[in-house]
């Protein structure tokens, strides 16, 4: 067995057989006063939640649905930032366990061979009075599909998913699995109080599936925006070249590699 290192994350353990979303439950125990670090998971989700209301799979016992509440003393506008330390955790958690190569996709996938294996939803609780702007606390959500089967997934996916059994042909022992998880992501978390996003940064754009390629982003209700792949700013903010030279900025959307 793999025992939880002594930092931040995972202090507080909540395990429960079912819930509606890990990120609901988390955001109450958050705002009834939890302390930075409780992880909140469970066996079922019965409103597993992805972005944009979006419905997130959650079959009972296959795989890792996961949240955790964090209380970092940064601007709201900071916040998507830790994003991409749950990204890059998830990532190393799933070298670590299965030996696949995982990549990860901006803002908020992590695949393998091109299909997304997890996806990751943030939400947070801020001031924004103009005065005093600042987080209350964040709710990092982490879904990992460790052992579901091809039959589980439902029909009408807008991208291929797959699970690490399916990739790896092993079955994930999901306490191992997430003991690996939470150790990773304590010590980006850690690196990140102490030096800001530059490591994490680094770390993330290499593992990045579209680095120098050319992608399309569709940003729900514009046109699309065709570029090539520049990276990501210190923000987080996807960052697309185009051919006469100008960068753009893009802060949501969904991105596709051509
Ligand atoms: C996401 O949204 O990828 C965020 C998913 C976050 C899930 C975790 S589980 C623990 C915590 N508690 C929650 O309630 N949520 C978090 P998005 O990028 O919007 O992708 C959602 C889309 O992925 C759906 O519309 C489907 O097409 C597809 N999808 C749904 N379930 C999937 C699954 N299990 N594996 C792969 N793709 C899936």
């Amino acid at each position: 067995s793999v025992q939880l290192n002594s930092g931040l994350i995972g202090t507080r353990l909540v395990n429960l057989a079912t819930t509606t979303s890990t990120n609901f439950e988390a955001f109450r125990l958050a705002e009834e006063g939890a302390g930075e670090g409780t992880v909140v998971t469970a066996e079922e989700q019965s409103k597993g939640k992805g972005r944009l209301g979006r419905i997130w799979s959650s079959p009972p016992g296959a795989n890792l649905y996961c949240s955790v509440i964090l209380r970092p003393r940064i601007k709201p506008f900071e916040a998507p930032q830790l994003t991409f330390l749950s990204a890059v955790a998830t990532a190393r958690a799933i070298e670590q366990t299965t030996g696949l190569k995982p990549e990860i996709k901006w803002p908020n996938d992590v695949l393998i061979d091109g299909k997304k294996v997890a996806g990751l939803l943030n939400e947070m609780s801020a001031e924004t009075d103009g005065i005093n702007d600042g987080i209350n606390f964040v709710i990092l959500g982490i879904g990992v599909n460790l052992n579901m089967t091809a039959d589980q997934f439902p029909g009408d996916l807008r991208h291929p998913a797959t699970s690490l059994l399916i990739e790896g042909g092993a079955k994930i022992s999901r306490a191992r699995f997430t003991a690996f998880l939470l150790n990773e992501l304590d010590r980006l978390y850690a690196g990140f109080l102490d030096h800001g996003f530059v490591q994490v940064r680094r770390e993330w754009q290499e593992r990045c599936n579209a680095n120098g390629r050319e992608v399309v982003v569709s940003n729900h209700g514009r046109d699309d925006i065709r570029g090539l792949f520049a990276g990501i700013d210190g923000d987080g903010a996807l960052l697309l070249r185009h051919p006469d030279g100008t960068v753009e900025r893009i802060l949501s959307g969904d991105v596709r590699v051509l």
